[in-house]
């Protein structure tokens, strides 16, 4: 048997209603037979990292176990983000829908396909806010915690009061 693995995605959108895409990757996520205990952090509204005039994003961290491989689960997110109709307009633009595998248990991974942790995701208030929501104590490769990276990035999403 393969041993189970915690993983940690990134969802954001901002095009095309993206609260129903954010809701409907999680609801995919939540039904795919090779994830189990799937948890979805609140999501939250922000504004862009990058080109200022695109509009405000969706965010949220979704959190599971599975048994596939970290490639496999990456081909697992880009096949729902095609089924989505994922479109990406430019380079830091907006999207339809990304899926970012941001931590596979405590792998560190370097392939031309992927990097484990994500590269900018310690930067990020989008995703490290969502994060804390779903793992407050977790320790990351670096060997700090969470709380104490987010010392070092400001709090600047709204919260969506919306059950999911
Ligand atoms: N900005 C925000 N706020 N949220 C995102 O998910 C996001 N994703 C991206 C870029 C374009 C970097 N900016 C973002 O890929």
């Amino acid at each position: 048997m393969k041993p189970w693995v915690d993983v940690y995605i990134g969802l954001g959108s901002n095009l095309h209603q993206p609260l129903e895409q954010a809701q409907q990757a999680i609801k995919a996520l939540s039904q795919h037979r090779h994830l189990s205990n799937v948890t979805a952090s609140p999501l939250y509204s922000s504004k862009p990292v990058g080109p200022q005039d695109q509009p405000d994003y969706i965010n949220g961290v979704v959190c599971c176990q599975t048994q596939l491989g970290p490639h496999d689960l990456l081909d697992l997110l880009q096949s729902i983000e095609q089924a989505q109709g994922r479109e990406r307009k430019r380079h830091w633009g907006e999207r339809t829908l990304d899926l970012d595998l941001l931590l596979y248990g405590e792998a560190q991974i370097r392939t031309p396909r992927l990097t484990v942790p994500h590269a900018f995701m310690l930067e990020r208030s989008f995703v490290l806010y969502p994060l804390k929501d779903l793992a407050p104590d977790l320790l990351l490769s670096n060997g700090l915690s969470l709380s104490e990276h987010l010392t070092s990035v400001p709090f600047d999403l709204t919260i969506l009061p919306i059950g999911i």
